[in-house]
């Protein structure tokens, strides 16, 4: 089955970048909050992981570089899969498509959203993200053309599991209900991991045209619905009265691009 990243279809282009951002950052100023809580408890120490599950990210942006997470279990750089998961050299995540310990972005979803997310802050460049200090872990299931499969997310959400992820960036989703997906995140559940999911940009309600895994009858399935910066509902953003948790910024938001490490 085929996944979408959730943005508005013709607005792919970086010339109309705007638009893709929307629900991307709405996410992630949720997956923020859920940060900023809990750090709040001293649950979760800001070097504890973030997952970026969408295009990869440029791993070598000067505003990422230094907030991304290590596999510490991995040697860089020597062409060996030293911790055995079937990855060689998977220091800062894996792409599934290409079955590689590299992960770079070649569609540009990403990097915007590991900025929006994680952006190093105080650091004299850039733009800060909401969690300055978040450890990015970087994954790719989403091709170029902004599609990846149901069976590539799967692999994806069980390698952050692995590798003890907390929060889940899930700015993708189709309509099509798929058990091994939900069966997935309910692991996930048991780990304690939350899943930050886009209601979607369809402009329809979600209560009554279900978005996945957005809709996913979990509790750690948050689905966020995207706000303008007049604090109303963006006019492309899903709704839904039950299944939709909350609305976040997610127009006009401003960071990292993955042509450029500025
Ligand atoms: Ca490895
Ligand atoms: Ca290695």
């Amino acid at each position: 089955m085929q996944i979408k990243v959730a943005i508005v279809e013709d607005d792919i282009a970086f010339g109309s970048l705007l638009k893709t951002l929307l629900v991307l950052s709405a996410a992630a100023d949720v997956v923020a909050c859920y940060l900023s809580a809990r750090e709040a408890l001293d649950h979760l120490p800001q070097t504890k992981a973030h997952v970026v599950l969408i295009s990869g990210a440029r791993l070598t942006h000067e505003d990422l570089v230094d907030n991304l997470w290590v596999n510490s279990a991995e040697i860089a750089g020597n062409g060996i899969d030293d911790d055995g998961n079937g990855y060689v050299d998977d220091v800062h995540g894996i792409n599934v498509i290409a079955h590689s310990g590299d992960p770079s972005d070649d569609f540009g979803h990403g990097t915007h959203v590991a900025g929006i997310i994680g952006a190093r802050g105080n650091n004299g460049k850039g733009i800060a993200g909401v969690a300055w200090q978040v450890k990015l872990m970087i994954l790719k299931f989403i091709d170029n053309q902004g599609v990846g499969s149901t069976s590539d997310a799967i692999e994806c959400l069980n390698y952050a599991r692995a590798k003890g992820a907390h929060i889940v960036n899930a700015s993708w989703g189709n309509s099509y209900y798929e058990q091994s997906l939900l069966d997935t995140i309910a692991t996930l559940r048991s780990s304690g991991i939350i899943v930050v999911a886009a209601a979607g940009n369809d402009a329809t309600d979600n209560d009554r045209i279900l978005s996945y895994p957005a809709c996913y009858d979990l509790d750690n399935v948050v689905s966020v619905a995207a706000t303008t910066r007049s604090n109303t509902l963006a006019s492309f953003s899903c709704f839904g009265y039950r299944s939709v948790a909350l609305a976040a910024p997610g127009a006009d938001i401003i960071s990292s691009f993955t042509n450029s490490d500025t």
